[in-house]
């Protein structure tokens, strides 16, 4: 396997990471994950766009344009031979002696990324999965992709305790969204989203899926919904890169509906099948 470090390809076992990289002691960083269907980057702007607004808000500078990144994430997808995937990519803010305040003088923030193989979770789309609730204990800044995920690493590990692929976070019983995806409920025949704030990540899956739902004419609500109301939905499901469009059938061992997939969930999910580049596109 090839990575990229700090403006190199290298081969997995050469790579070499400095212990003093913040990344290290402080999870001082952001990161991305985008999908890779049949070779190509999906929404790849998109993910570009919203690394390089997290390093602000982090008052942190990323030392490559955002086309000199897309450029390193295509070379990985083409050196590594990878058709169908994903690309991880993280930038920390350097490495510098152990001070919680930035460096000083500055460093240069270390990008490192690679590109794996991985198949699309079918069994899971069809069948649905279940979710268990858990306090959302996160700090404030959720829209922030970073890589301090403690708050999200003890809430998956909860629900997997339970035989739950994810947990469904809530404050004080509202539902924000998931440990690594946005949530959604649909209620006679509308969809309800936690609205984007510093609460949650906004989910470039969720924008793909509310611009989908915009073309299917599916109403949707931007509002934030209680755990109890969550269980009275019709149809639940949630999105994230790599989940796509995912149905959840139960949440605390009720069922959601009938328990099983929703119609309009599955509306969804094959209209979002249909946005993924085909490998059949350009060759008829
Ligand atoms: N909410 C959180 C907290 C996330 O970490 C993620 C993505 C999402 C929502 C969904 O965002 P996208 O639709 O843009 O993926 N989590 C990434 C992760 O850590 N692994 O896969 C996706």
């Amino acid at each position: 396997m090839i990575y990229f470090i700090d403006g190199h390809f290298t081969r997995r076992d050469e790579l070499r990471i400095s212990i003093d990289d913040r990344g290290y002691y402080f999870g001082d960083g952001v990161y991305e994950v985008i999908k890779v269907y049949n070779d190509e980057l999906f929404t790849l702007k998109e993910h570009f766009q919203r690394l390089f607004a997290s390093a602000a808000k982090i008052k942190m500078t990323i030392p490559f344009s955002e086309q000199q990144l897309i450029d390193v994430a295509k070379e990985l997808i083409k050196v590594n031979k990878i058709s169908n995937g994903h690309i991880y990519m993280q930038v920390t803010r350097g490495s510098s002696p152990r001070t919680h305040h930035f460096p000083d003088p500055a460093v240069s923030a270390v990008v490192t990324a690679y590109a794996v193989e991985a198949e699309r979770p079918v069994e899971d789309m069809e069948n649905g999965v279940a979710v268990k609730s858990v306090d959302d204990i996160r700090w404030l800044r959720c829209d922030i992709k970073s890589l301090n995920l403690l708050g999200s690493v003890l809430a998956k590990q909860e629900a997997r305790e339970a035989g739950c692929p994810e947990a469904i976070l809530h404050r004080d019983g509202v539902v924000t969204e998931g440990s690594s995806t946005n949530m959604f409920g649909i209620k006679d025949g509308v969809v309800y989203t936690h609205p984007v704030s510093n609460l949650i990540l906004e989910g470039i899956t969720r924008h793909v899926v509310l611009d989908l739902c915009k073309d299917l004419e599916i109403p949707v609500v931007e509002e934030a919904f209680t755990l109890d109301e969550a269980f009275e939905m019709d149809e639940f499901f949630y999105t994230s890169t790599t989940a796509e469009v995912m149905p959840v059938t139960a949440i605390d061992g009720i069922a959601i509906g009938n328990g099983k997939r929703g119609r309009l969930t599955k509306k969804l999910q094959d209209a979002f099948s249909a946005k993924i580049p085909s490998p059949l596109k350009g060759s008829i």
